[in-house]
């Protein structure tokens, strides 16, 4: 369909964050056609919770992944056809809990895909437990007395982890969003994005964010100041904090072989793999 909606229910909670974001990445594939990269190129994968739902509601091909997995899904799918342009949603228990080590591997080997961690400082999904970015003192079944852990500064690690393009964004601005989006897919190499998304169910942040949200105007010109950045205090930076160029995973391995466009004849693979049992 040409809005890129499915017809599947949508079941978000009315107010949701996740409606922000679902709407910034239609925008963005429309950007990215217009500047000649086809919807036919891009394939999805997502982890599981509330924002894996947007697998269900945004008509692209993809992978339907495991809760913390995504992230190897679509490196796998990168390597079998690395012409794809591959992006990720996860949600910020699935990609800062479960799955926080298959995150820092893709930022440490440039893997050349796109992470979107819908940032909501909760399980939602599973009814408001605590997750790795939740505040210090939140409330939830899981924490009844208040959670006693300061949240992470995930942007930090994964700066410190090697990525290639670090940004912020926030569902309640969604233009500046989709911009975001774009720029990551077309980026050559590992690009994250951490969104903060509001959970009106569980946790509201609304209030929060449009007090402390702040437009960065260019990305840093060090990854050390980048770090900074991301570490600000007093405001939440919202933007592209950090791009550099870099030879992506797929490249160093393949050069610009492609496994699918240039797979050879099955009889001349049968002759390789002889070849190299009988050790010549
Ligand atoms: C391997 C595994 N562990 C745990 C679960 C249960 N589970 C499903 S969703 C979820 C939490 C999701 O939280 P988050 O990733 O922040 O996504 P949100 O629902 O907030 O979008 C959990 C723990 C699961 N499905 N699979
Ligand atoms: S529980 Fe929270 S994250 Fe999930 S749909 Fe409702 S508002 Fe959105
Ligand atoms: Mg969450």
């Amino acid at each position: 369909m040409d809005d890129l909606t499915t017809y599947c229910e949508n079941t978000w909670c009315p107010g949701c964050g996740n409606f922000g974001i679902f709407s910034a990445v239609k925008s963005a594939i429309k950007k990215l056609e217009a500047r000649g990269v086809p919807r036919e190129r891009l394939v999805m994968s997502a982890g599981i919770g509330c924002h894996g739902k947007i697998f269900d509601y945004l008509a692209l091909s993809g992978f339907y992944s495991l809760h913390g997995r995504s992230m190897t899904t679509v490196q796998g799918i990168k390597l079998a056809n690395p012409d794809a342009k591959v992006l990720t949603f996860a949600g910020d228990g699935d990609a800062y809990g479960e799955g926080l080590e298959h995150m820092l591997f893709a930022a440490k080997r440039n893997a050349d895909i796109t992470v979107i961690v819908h940032n909501n400082g909760v399980y939602g999904l599973t009814v408001g437990q605590y997750s790795p970015m939740s505040r210090k003192g939140f409330k939830g079944p899981s924490t009844p007395r208040g959670s006693i852990e300061e949240p992470l500064n995930p942007l930090a690690i994964l700066l410190e982890a090697g990525a290639t393009f670090v940004a912020r964004g926030y569902s309640g601005k969604t233009e500046q969003f989709a911009d975001i989006i774009a720029r990551a897919v077309e980026h050559e190499g590992f690009s994250y994005i951490d969104v903060l998304q509001p959970c009106v169910s569980f946790n509201d942040t609304y209030k929060l964010y449009n007090g402390l949200v702040e437009a960065v105007a260019e990305p840093a010109k060090t990854r050390e100041e980048a770090i900074r950045l991301a570490k600000r205090p007093d405001k939440i930076p919202i933007g592209v904090l950090w791009q550099e160029r870099k030879e992506p995973f797929h490249g160093s391995l393949y050069g610009d072989w492609n496994p699918v466009a240039k797979r050879m004849p099955r009889a001349e693979r049968v002759k390789i793999i002889e070849k190299i049992i009988r050790g010549d």
